[in-house]
């Protein structure tokens, strides 16, 4: 595991300090049927503890419901609904609105109990968006957290939007015909961003106490607010299981998953930015999915990644809130 972003004061005093950080809570218990090494359970425990016990979540199909309901069992200790592949959004404003309800009705304690839907990058990105953004312009006090790792996981790493360019996947196989997948991952955020969200995030658990940060925040928010979370899959992604976080960590380093918070229509980085950023190739060489890529076609992905990187900087740079232009234009 790379350290360079933790403090080594923190490090020495993890003991220390780590209870003091983070719940010893657990609301996602161990004994689910996760693969070694997925980043997904583990991002899904730090949120469960960033949320809390007043949290409905909403889980749409995928890895995670597999994983963490196998009749008679289940690893979930919150209220947890499965729903169908496309409509956790769906159902998680429902919640909403039917918790609203019943606390207008006096029929539960009239205290705020967050409606929370997750849904992998396939229930998100591809099949679940007609849902997510009804719900998100609807304005549900809704948290919605995208888990993406980068394929559809649970029926056998099949592509999806979220999938990077040239990564193999079965539905996109590296062989004589194609490189692997033909197109760029879909920048699912800025489309969240022009939805006028009060909230809107990246993170990945690599950065546990980022993550948590932006999930208390996004779950403070008194309307709809989306976390995109990037999760390495060591199954899918062909890569070895004790690298989740070292992977997670290059992503960022690299500036291939950049990791950043826009409230009120302002960007802002959420960690320490690199002062250089690392090759992508340090990023790709660990991941059997882009084992076939050559040096030229490592060219065009670092051409690409250093375009969007300057044009997000771009935006970190110029951009303001929302509030402070209806501020400005007032003078
Ligand atoms: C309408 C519909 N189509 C297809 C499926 C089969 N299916 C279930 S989960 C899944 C893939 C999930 O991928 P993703 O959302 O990325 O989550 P992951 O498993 O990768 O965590 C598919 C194709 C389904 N359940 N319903
Ligand atoms: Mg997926």
């Amino acid at each position: 595991m790379t350290t360079s972003t933790i403090s080594p004061k923190i490090i020495e005093n993890f003991d220390l300090y780590a209870p003091k950080l983070v719940s010893k809570e657990e609301f996602f218990s161990p004994g689910h049927r996760a693969c070694q090494g997925c980043a997904e359970a583990l991002a899904i425990r730090l949120m469960c503890k960033a949320l809390g016990r007043d949290t409905v979540i909403t889980n749409a199909t995928g890895c995670m419901e597999v994983i963490s309901s196998l009749y008679p069992t289940t690893a979930w200790n919150l209220p947890w609904i499965h729903v169908a592949f496309p409509n956790a959004a769906s159902v998680g404003s429902g919640v909403e609105a039917g918790l609203k309800a019943l606390r207008r009705k006096g029929r539960i304690p009239d205290k705020r109990v967050k409606s929370v839907a997750i849904g992998g990058d396939g229930g998100t990105m591809d099949i679940g968006f007609q849902a997510l953004s009804g719900a998100m312009e609807r304005g549900h006090d809704l948290l919605y957290v995208c888990f993406d790792n980068e394929a559809y996981m649970n029926t056998g790493i099949q592509r999806s939007s979220g999938t990077p360019f040239l990564a193999a996947t079965t539905t996109a196989p590296a062989g004589k015909v194609i490189p692997g997948n033909q197109v760029w991952k879909k920048n699912v955020m800025e489309i969240m961003v022009a939805h006028n969200l009060p909230y809107v995030a990246t993170a990945s658990p690599a950065y546990p106490i980022d993550f948590m940060n932006k999930v208390k925040k996004a779950r403070e928010v008194n309307g709809p607010a989306y976390v995109h979370c990037l999760v390495t899959c060591p199954t899918g992604w062909r890569s070895p299981s004790d690298t989740a976080i070292q992977l997670g960590r290059l992503a960022w380093e690299t500036g291939v998953f950049p990791i950043y918070e826009v409230e009120d229509g302002k960007y802002r980085y959420t960690l320490p930015v690199p002062e250089k950023r690392r090759p992508v190739e340090d990023y790709m060489k660990g991941q059997g999915r882009f084992r076939h890529v050559t040096p030229d076609q490592i060219k065009v992905i670092q051409e690409r990644v250093d375009v969007e990187w300057e044009a997000l900087r771009l935006k970190v740079e110029n951009s303001q809130s929302r509030t402070e232009i209806r501020e400005r234009l007032k003078k």
